[in-house]
């Protein structure tokens, strides 16, 4: 049965049967002090807004069966995935793959790369990693995506100008119905976050749609 979520420029009517919930980086590392949020010279307390927000569209999205899906950006442990022009980013006693107060920064199996306990993937949700900022890039998610008839994501997560925003115009040129959920996204730099949703939504939705988490639960009661 499909269900409408109130949005700009308009609402949308899709099938929660072939809608997923991408939930973007909602990492230790861009979150919480010490990580590779902060070593890039960024007040990390900024994105904790987007966390309850979140957490209400995962609920209702399990309640209403949707496909979840959550990723995680970062490397492999020799960093043979991680391009000299990434690894250059931030301090130098501070880049990916150095030492941290949540073990080596951005690298996949230490405690900084998990994602926060508060959204902590459910067995049987898929956890994508990827390397990159798009969640597309040399990661399973398009195959994944397409075995499940997938046509419709409501995308949430950090940040809303850098990977969200990357995952989203990726998404849109592969043809899928990306809904950005505005407020359980963030940014290190509120004006970018603004200028962020409002990019996605102008003329006439060039990348997609922006919604609220108030909005996306309140359509996903109506499918559970
Ligand atoms: N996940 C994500 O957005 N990665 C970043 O590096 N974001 C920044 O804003 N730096």
């Amino acid at each position: 049965m499909n269900v409408t979520i109130a949005a700009e420029p308009s609402p949308l009517t899709f099938d929660p049967a072939t809608a997923a919930l991408v939930i973007i980086d909602m990492q230790r590392d861009f979150i919480e002090p010490g990580g590779f949020g902060e070593t890039l010279g960024n007040d990390v307390s900024l994105l904790a807004a987007a966390i309850a927000p979140c957490r209400a569209i995962l609920d209702a999205a399990r309640a209403a069966g949707l496909l979840v899906v959550h990723t995680r950006e970062g490397h492999e442990p020799d960093l043979s995935d991680a391009p000299p022009a990434k690894l250059d980013r931030g301090e130098p006693t501070a880049r990916i793959g150095a030492p941290g107060p949540m073990g080596r920064i951005l690298i996949r199996g230490e405690p900084g790369h998990d994602i926060i306990p508060a959204l902590a993937p459910a067995a049987g949700e898929i956890v994508i990693d990827k390397p990159g900022k798009g969640a597309f890039y040399a990661t399973a998610l398009g195959a994944v995506l397409a075995d499940r008839s997938i046509a419709t994501l409501l995308v949430c997560g950090v940040t809303t100008e850098v990977c969200v925003h990357t995952t989203v115009r990726e998404a849109n040129d592969r043809g899928f119905r990306c809904v950005v959920i505005g407020d359980a996204c963030a940014s290190y730099i509120p004006e970018f976050h603004a200028a962020g949703l409002a990019m996605i939504k102008a003329q006439g939705g060039i990348f997609g749609w922006v919604s609220d988490s108030a909005s996306a639960v309140a359509a996903l009661r109506g499918a559970g």
